[in-house]
Order: C-alpha cells, then structure tokens, then sequence
C-alpha cells in the first residue's frame, strides 16, 4: 500500500477534480484553468500537518482496528477541508500583512496577472470547503456537527486576525499595550482553534463522539496552539527564510509578537527606547536595530526556556488525560512541532 502521505495526495487530485465540474457552475476553459492553477499554487504545497493529523488522529482513536479504504478517504477529505481553510487564511493573510513569499514562492497575490484577484480567490478557496463536506459527508449522522465546526473554528480565527490587526493600526501604535495577556489572546483565537482543536476535533466526529465531551482535549490543544504560534513568532526573526518558506515582516508591521513582549519585559528604559523608536517602521534600518536589541537581550535563549517549560507543561497535561488513545493522539500532534524549524 501506498503511504500515507500519497494517498493523501491522491484525494487531493479527486477533490479538485469534484470542484472543476461541479455542476452548479458552467465551467469556461479559462475559469476552469484559473481555479486548477489557484489551488495547486495555494492549497498542497505546505507541511500539511493539519490535514494528515486529521486521518492519523482517527487511526488512533480507532486503537489498532485497521481502516477502511471509504475512512481513509473520509478522513483525507476532512484533512484537505482543513488545508483548504488554511489556503484560505494565508491568501488573505499575505494581503494583509504585506508579505512576499510563502512556501518558498511568491505571495499568491503577487504573481503577475492576480493581484487583489487573489481576494476573490480566498472566497472562493472558503466556499469550496461546505461544498466537499456536502459531496461526502451529507449522509453522516455528524453533518451539521461538522458545519458547525467548521463555522465556529473560522469566526474564532477572524476574530482573532481581527485583534492581531487592529493592535497596529497608524495613529494608534503603542507598545505599552503589548503584554503577555494580548498576545495570549491573539494567538489563541487566530491560530490555536483552527491549527490544533479542529484536525483533532474533525476525527472526534468521524469517530462518532460529541465534542461537548471533549473540552479537556480542547484545552490541551489551545496550549500546544499558543506554543507553536509563539514558534512561528520566533521564526518569522530567527528563523531561515529559505527552510519556513517566508521572509518575516513582524518587526516591520509592529506585529505583537510575542518576541516583542518579551524585549518590552526584558529591558531596560534605554532599551525601552530603541523599540519605542524603531519598532513598527519599514526601512530596513530601523529593523536591523531591533533585530540588534533581541540579540543583546539574548532573546533566542528565553525562546529555548520557554520551548522546553511550555512542552513539559504540555506533556504534563497529557499525562493526567484518563484515555491512553486520547493521549496518543495529542503526543503525536506535539511530536511534530517540538523544537521545529519550519
Ligand atoms: C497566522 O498569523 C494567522 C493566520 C494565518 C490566520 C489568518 C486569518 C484570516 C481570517 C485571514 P501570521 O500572520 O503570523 O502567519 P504567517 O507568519 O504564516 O504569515
Ligand atoms: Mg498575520
Ligand atoms: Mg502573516
Ligand atoms: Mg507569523
């Protein structure tokens, strides 16, 4: 049998195939060949650890019982609806965060010929999401529990794109607002629900369970969610562009990084003064002193410290969960992002 990874890509292949003649759409040649290059530019080509956790979430709460061929694809599918949701988010986030590439290439909306196309092209990616969940799930006796997932996780992650955009508005920059509380609450809203409790919470269904059952697991997985962000706060300065695929922009975008809460904790008035100066600000220089003050105030060893307490926290709650297969399913999802590089 083939591995895990290709039949997952397999159903990929049939999902965009579903989506090309979907017969509520008269399909041009043009449209069609639009929507083909959109999604393979935007939708496969990432770590698809959200989408995998999904079918391996669901081998492990099945407890060794081999899977069928239809749940293998049933849990594919669900897999993909969560990398359709993220292709979604990121089209959209790159706009608005002013980015340049993503996954090793371009911005979608910066490719010749899409430009803020690309704004439709997000609608479209979301819009494609009930429409695979009607074409195999419709029958299911977790259909609308599905939907309503899916509802709910996307308002949580808007919210919280919300927040993490407001807070650098022009005119309104202030870092006296940047706190560990804010940054908490951003990370957990934009990120957590949708990269963490969804996959987990989609096998949940498949597997027949009721999520309000579920909110110790829940609680776990914001956590494990709050690590990785504050992962990718920490990549998107220390990290190399050319292994996450991205070059960073938070410095610039007077992001509220969890990187510059720390500094704000860490420093003294003088230094206080450097991030008050050229934090938020897009000339290069002005980057370059802040990059300057992380270092000084050693900024990649607090991230290691925070790195191992936070995974032994995690572990920890783990531990004290009651099922053995619930427990395999969260460690299996921290064994992927622990100490990650991209
Ligand atoms: C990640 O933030 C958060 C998202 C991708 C959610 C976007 C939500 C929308 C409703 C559009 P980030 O900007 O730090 O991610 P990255 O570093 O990958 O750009
Ligand atoms: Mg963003
Ligand atoms: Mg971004
Ligand atoms: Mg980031």
């Amino acid at each position: 049998m083939a591995d895990l990874k290709s039949t997952f890509l397999n159903v990929y292949s049939v999902l965009k195939s579903e989506l090309l003649n979907d017969p509520a759409f008269e399909f041009s040649d043009d449209a069609r060949q639009w929507i083909d290059r959109m999604l393979d530019y935007n939708v496969p080509g990432g770590k698809l650890n959200r989408g995998l956790s999904v079918i391996d979430s669901y081998k492990l709460l099945k407890e060794g019982e081999a899977l069928t061929d239809d749940e293998i694809f049933l849990a594919s599918a669900l897999g993909w609806c969560i990398e359709w949701l993220q292709a979604y988010f990121l089209v959209l986030d790159d706009i608005m965060d002013n980015s340049h590439t993503r996954r090793g290439q371009p911005c979608w909306f910066r490719v010749p010929k899409v430009g803020l196309i690309a704004a439709n092209d997000g609608v479209l990616l979301r819009n494609h999401i009930p429409r695979i969940l009607k074409n195999h799930f419709k029958g299911k006796p977790y259909y609308v529990d599905l939907l309503d997932l899916f509802n709910e996780v996307e308002f949580q992650t808007a919210s919280g794109q919300m927040i993490d955009l407001i807070t650098t508005l022009e005119g309104e920059k202030d870092l006296s607002k940047y706190t560990l509380t804010l940054h908490r609450r951003i990370v957990q809203y934009k990120t957590a629900y949708y990269s963490f409790y969804l996959p987990v919470a989609c096998a949940l269904l498949m597997a027949g369970e009721n999520l309000d059952n579920h909110v110790d697991v829940k609680n776990i997985l914001v956590e494990m969610g709050t690590y990785f962000q504050v992962q990718d706060d920490y990549l998107d300065c220390f990290g190399d562009p050319e292994t996450i695929g991205k070059i960073g922009t938070d410095i610039e975008d007077f992001k509220c990084s969890w990187l510059v809460v720390k500094a704000l904790e860490l420093s003294n008035e003088q230094q206080k003064k450097i991030l008050y100066e050229h934090y938020g600000k897009p000339d290069p220089a002005n980057v370059a002193k802040v990059k300057a003050l992380y270092n000084e105030l050693n900024l990649q060893g607090v991230f290691e410290e925070y790195e191992s307490q936070s995974y032994q926290k995690i572990v920890n709650s783990i531990e004290a969960h009651p099922s053995k297969a619930v427990q395999a399913v969260l460690k299996s999802f921290l064994a992927k992002i622990y100490k990650r590089q991209k």
